[in-house]
């Protein structure tokens, strides 16, 4: 059996995606994602002028030795674009395997291990009172777990806050569109908000929070800390983690539950962290690390420490790493929870899929392979328009993480 061929499909249903389609002599096809927000392009040239004359004619049943070939092969190793066009190579490698084993994806990765998979959704606002009806928004929804993201007075966009009452897309200009940040409102601001959830809502619902890598480690540290008494399901990227020593610091003085890692591209990114305790959550992706072949490995380090795994799920993913993900959040043993940003209904049409959402869980298909295909003639209608990720600016003018 050998890959007759593969191609790229680029469409913009509301935000822009990059797909990737691979062909075989057999007639089976697979389907992967390698979208990279504010950077789609990017990952185009590589899967086109790299990757794709590499595949023809290369046993489509070899995933491993496949996956092994682009990233050994490559010599130049990891990278958000280089990994995001093996995920999609080997997301549409495990769809074909799948559909020429006729099961399921969950299934060759050993079954599943859960019957649903607990998700996450999005709310944010302008302010806490917003945001407080956000959440009850999602509650009613029947969410048993909600990201709370809330905008700081004085503050232009504080990040989380945007457009749309059931997803929040930031990639949303021709260029980069500026933002504000101020870490001492924040430190004050986001206790604040928790206490008002938790007085409204009692304990019973998960409630999440990202600090988008905004804080140092010893700030960082304070936000858990004031965080304590409303028990947050986790506390997403305190601080930056390019040195994960930093969160030896978050550590030491606070016991609410850390995730990082929607931006790791390999298990050598998480391996302090995991190695060390540091963290909870890990929370990289089927797309952005390299793949289900890779993104299993890092699950199982994780497994060693007992920490669990809350894959990225949010819109800059397409339809198919969602499906991805699914099969192997129903698999994977050390689960935690899967972010779940509703995608735009045009997205939703122009990636048939076959997973649901059903009290406040995703269930993912029995359609032989991952279960998620592209209708390339409705794809046609919606053309790549460029669009950045924003970028932050403090007060004074200095450049932050966005
Ligand atoms: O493209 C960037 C988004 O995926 C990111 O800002 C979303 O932080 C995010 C999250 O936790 O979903
Ligand atoms: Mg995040």
């Amino acid at each position: 059996m050998k890959i007759s061929g593969a191609r790229t499909i680029v469409c913009s249903p509301g935000r822009n995606f990059v797909t990737l389609r691979i062909e075989t002599d057999e007639g089976v096809h697979g389907i992967g994602d390698a979208t990279l927000n504010g950077r789609e392009l990017g990952v185009v040239a590589y899967l086109d002028e790299h990757v794709i004359p590499c595949l023809v004619g290369m046993d489509p049943r070899r995933i491993e030795d496949v996956w092994q070939y682009l990233y050994r092969g490559a010599y130049w190793r990891r990278g958000p674009v280089t990994m995001r066009a093996i995920a999609a190579v080997d997301m549409a490698l495990w769809d074909i395997k799948a559909k020429m084993a006729g099961m399921p994806l969950y299934q060759l990765l050993g079954g599943k291990s859960r019957e649903r998979v607990m998700v996450y959704g999005h709310a944010n606002g302008a302010d806490i009172a917003e945001t407080s009806d956000a959440v009850a928004r999602y509650i009613d929804l029947g969410y048993k777990a909600v990201r709370a993201q809330t905008g700081i007075p004085g503050v232009k966009d504080a990040y989380g806050v945007g457009r749309g009452a059931l997803y929040y897309e930031p990639a949303d200009a021709a260029l980069p569109s500026v933002t504000g940040w101020d870490t001492a409102k924040a430190l004050g601001e986001v206790p604040r908000l928790f206490e008002t959830l938790r007085a409204r809502f009692g304990f019973d619902v998960h409630l999440l929070h990202d600090g988008h890598h905004r804080y140092t480690p010893n700030e960082a540290a304070q936000l858990g800390k004031a965080l304590e008494p409303f028990r947050l399901f986790w506390l997403e990227d305190c601080t930056a983690a390019e040195n994960p020593e930093a969160f030896r610091t978050v550590r030491r003085h606070t016991t609410t539950p850390l995730a990082v890692g929607e931006v790791f591209n390999t298990i050598w990114d998480a391996q302090t962290l995991i190695q060390e305790q540091l963290i909870d959550y890990i929370r990289a992706t089927v797309l952005g690390a390299g793949g289900i072949t890779h993104l299993r490995r890092i699950a199982d380090l994780a497994s060693l420490y007992q920490i669990r795994t809350g894959c990225h799920g949010a819109t800059d993913l397409s339809p198919v790493t969602m499906g991805c993900a699914l099969h192997f959040d129903s698999w994977v043993p050390n689960f935690g929870i899967q972010e779940y940003m509703r995608h735009s209904e045009a997205s939703d049409e122009v990636f048939p899929h076959d997973y649901r959402f059903e009290d406040g869980h995703l269930i993912c298909g029995e359609t032989p392979g991952h279960g998620v295909e592209i209708d390339e003639k409705l794809a046609a209608r919606y053309p790549y328009r460029r669009a950045f990720l924003p970028v932050t600016r403090l007060a004074d003018g200095t450049l932050w993480n966005w």
